[in-house]
């Protein structure tokens, strides 16, 4: 049983406990973890929750590592959820995150914990959302999530977080660095990573050029995204990301998007979590999903428009 009390004053033994509990694919488990997040949500919410996202190699960990301490310096506490979608819950990259985050890991104001991302309903990263509400219950008031540019874990973090930074490499002559377009527009900031040293005025470069290239797309009326750049290394503009953030945070609630943003990623939650639920459910229905092979492969030779099939599907589904 998980001792409610100690997670709410911050025990991290009782945290990592609890997100234990929510992660296990056990059907005992999945009622004391749903009845765990009834009662603990009323003590979540009140932290900022920023994504990052990138490709490998351009220093989210280094970055999440020296922001933590630069947080925890200003008198916070940090929880960090690392996804990543290539490694189950062993698996070799995060362990080599967790031994480069050395200082935040054994800092007492900070949690770190990997989330395993692979066969979970709602998503790669649905446990993830669950995992912030236990870290908030337990009083991190900066929960930071890392995910890697695979599959769909970025729009699903971008969708549970309040900030979502892109970090991208100096290199001005690659333009989108094997990041996915789609991502740039959902970004509060993009920052250019390495900004030291011989890559210094790349990433200047790089910034100009990421700079215009934003000025053309999308964003959301309440928040004009800005790039920056940075060393996450030598801790340079550290102090300017968290003022933006404090910035955005101060200038959303404020107008109300803050809480909004949220409350529209609950319903985008919720309607994820049915759709999959409803999935679940019919493939455990033996006769719906032998007729539904059957019909596949109906259509694959040409013998059933697809109309007309799923109209049977459906009809047997109903009937
Ligand atoms: N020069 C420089 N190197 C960095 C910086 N941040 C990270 N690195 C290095 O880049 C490599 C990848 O960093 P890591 O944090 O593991 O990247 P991740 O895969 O995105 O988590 C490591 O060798 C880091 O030491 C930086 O700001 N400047
Ligand atoms: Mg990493």
């Amino acid at each position: 049983m998980i001792e409610i009390e100690k997670l709410l004053k911050g025990d991290r033994r009782s945290l990592a406990k609890s997100i234990t509990m929510i992660e296990s694919s056990l059907e005992s488990d999945r009622k004391d973890s749903q009845a765990l997040l009834e009662k603990i949500l009323p003590f979540s919410g009140k932290s900022i929750r920023i994504g990052i996202t990138g490709v490998p190699g351009v220093g989210k960990s280094t970055f999440i590592e020296n922001f933590g301490l630069y947080l925890i310096q200003k008198g916070h506490s940090v929880a960090v959820l690392a996804i990543d979608p290539s490694s189950p819950i062993s698996g070799g990259s995060i362990l080599g995150d967790k031994t480069r985050m050395e200082n935040l890991s054994q800092n007492d104001k900070a949690f770190i914990r990997p989330t395993p991302s692979q066969g979970f309903l709602g998503g790669v990263a649905q446990k993830t959302r669950e995992s912030v509400l236990l870290c908030e219950a337990a009083g991190f008031d900066y929960i930071i999530i890392e995910t890697v540019g695979v599959g769909q874990s970025e729009y699903e973090v971008a969708d549970m977080v309040d900030f979502f930074l892109v970090l991208l490499l100096p290199n001005s002559g690659d333009e989108l660095q094997g990041i996915k377009k789609g991502i740039l527009e959902l970004a509060d900031s993009i920052i250019v990573n390495k900004a030291d040293g011989l890559s210094l005025s790349q990433a200047t470069q790089t910034r100009a050029q990421y700079t215009s290239a934003m000025e053309l797309m999308r964003h959301d009326p309440e928040w004009k995204p800005r790039v920056l750049e940075c060393s996450a290394i030598e801790k340079r503009n550290l102090d300017v990301i968290y003022e933006m953030i404090l910035e955005y945070k101060v200038s959303t609630t404020n107008s109300g998007y803050f809480k909004t943003k949220r409350l529209e990623q609950n319903e985008n939650w919720f309607k994820r979590l049915v759709s999959e639920m409803i999935n679940n459910k019919l493939k455990s229905n033996k006769t719906l999903e032998k007729k539904k092979f059957e019909l596949e492969s109906e259509v694959r030779k040409d013998i059933k428009l697809p109309i007309v099939a799923a109209q049977e599907y459906l009809d047997l589904l109903f009937k």
